[in-house]
């Protein structure tokens, strides 16, 4: 027989062990710096942050044994925003179902205290029902809406009822003014699936400008794959015409397999700077890390620089979780004073934090070496690095600087 003083005790300890968690200092990660970003000692977000009442049936009549009966998985793959002078993310929050559904969690300074609102977001359905949805990315759009791209996912209907993990990826689509109530427009309108897609922040050519994913299976992109570039008319109906890779999957590099849009891009006065998710195979299966490149200003969809490799790939315990060897990020935010935070998931189990700024960004995008794409390419532009650093070392030794 359980005994209500033992349910009491736990009760206690679970919200306890809660409020710790949340209330937990994190603090940058000095050693090792890289010059690009500081990363921090914990996560921000668990599946721990996620309140005590949306796993616990916490009444003693009906779970005596306190029995955590509706798990939570994960926490991973949020989209960010600074509203109100606070830091929000949807994140996708995974069920032990299997199910993922999106809940906002605040933080007052980006870094620290940051908690689930008390219900996770109610999302409206289309007239097909989805199966499973995860990783929004925001879109503060100057017609004056915030609009949450997510992929939506349902079983494929023309395969047949035995295959029982073929699936159709589409892109649902969102918006809101306070991010507490959600209109659901209808799913973007493609030739094939799609998956990662992101509303550019402007108009362009008096269109929305979508960047897209588009792939021919649920997980393999086949001859779909890159990242593209499509206007459409209207977000109430989205509707893909024309396509164009602007930023292709490459033999031999980090997005050899796939890659992905990251978050909506950031405007800088030298141009747009993007994030982004590049995939590669190996024998422990897929890497997932993240790189940077920049667009035009005026022409969001011309590339004007590469640099060469991964920015941050997985580390430590990064590479352990559901998913392993995993980065993703579909959230970043820019303070006013240029201090950006990404929000980036690893091994598809838990949210982090870098910090780092939009100069030393620009910095990075646009002064590091693009891949050369051959051995012998980047073996040359290391040596040349080496040789001038040679040169300056020997010059110090001397004391002529
Ligand atoms: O498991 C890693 C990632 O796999 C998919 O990424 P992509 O869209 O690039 O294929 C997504 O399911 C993503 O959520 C997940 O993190």
């Amino acid at each position: 027989m359980a005994l209500l003083s033992t349910f009491n005790k736990r009760y206690k300890k679970l919200h306890k062990e809660y409020e710790m968690l949340i209330n937990r200092k994190n603090k940058r990660i000095k050693k090792g710096y890289n010059g690009l970003y500081y990363r921090y000692k914990h996560p921000v977000l668990t599946a721990g942050h996620t309140p005590v009442s949306w796993r616990y049936d916490l009444n003693f009549e009906t779970n005596p044994f306190l029995l955590q009966r509706q798990g939570v998985n994960a926490t991973f793959n949020a989209g960010a925003i600074l509203y109100d002078h606070r830091f929000m993310m949807v994140v996708r929050v995974e069920g032990w179902d299997r199910k993922s559904f999106f809940a906002i969690a605040e933080s007052p300074d980006g870094i620290s205290k940051w908690r689930f609102r008390d219900y996770p977001v109610l999302l409206p359905e289309t007239d097909v029902p989805d199966v499973n949805v995860y990783d929004m990315r925001l879109t503060r759009h100057e017609d004056g809406w915030i609009y949450g791209l997510f992929c939506t996912e349902r079983k494929d209907p023309a395969m047949p009822e035995t295959d029982t993990s073929a699936a159709i990826a589409s892109t649902g689509i969102v918006r809101t003014k306070d991010l507490i109530n959600w209109e659901r427009l209808p799913d973007l309108k493609a030739k094939c699936q799609q998956r990662n897609v992101v509303l550019h922040p402007e108009s362009v050519s008096g269109k929305y400008a979508l960047y897209t994913r588009p792939q021919d299976g649920f997980i393999d992109t086949g001859s779909g794959g890159g990242i593209g570039w499509a206007l459409v008319d209207s977000m109430e109906n989205a509707v893909i015409r024309e396509e164009k890779i602007i930023d292709e999957k490459i033999y031999h590099t980090i997005k050899e397999l796939k890659n992905g849009q990251g978050p909506p891009p950031v405007r800088t006065r030298k141009g747009w700077l993007h994030l982004a998710h590049g995939v590669r195979g190996c024998a422990a299966g897929l890497r997932y890390v993240l790189y940077m490149f920049m667009t035009d200003l005026k022409d969001p969809s011309k590339v004007i620089a590469r640099p060469g490799g991964y920015f941050m790939a997985p580390e430590k315990e990064e590479r352990i979780g559901d998913v392993s060897n995993v980065l993703f990020a579909s959230g970043w935010i820019v303070k006013p004073n240029g201090e950006v935070y990404i929000y980036y998931a690893s091994s598809d189990t838990r949210m982090h934090v870098a910090s780092t700024h939009v100069d030393r960004l620009v910095d990075y995008v646009l002064n590091t070496p693009e891949d050369s794409y051959f051995t012998g390419g980047s073996v040359r532009t290391r040596t040349g690095m080496i040789r001038k650093n040679m040169d300056l070392i020997r010059q110090k030794q001397d004391n002529r600087i």
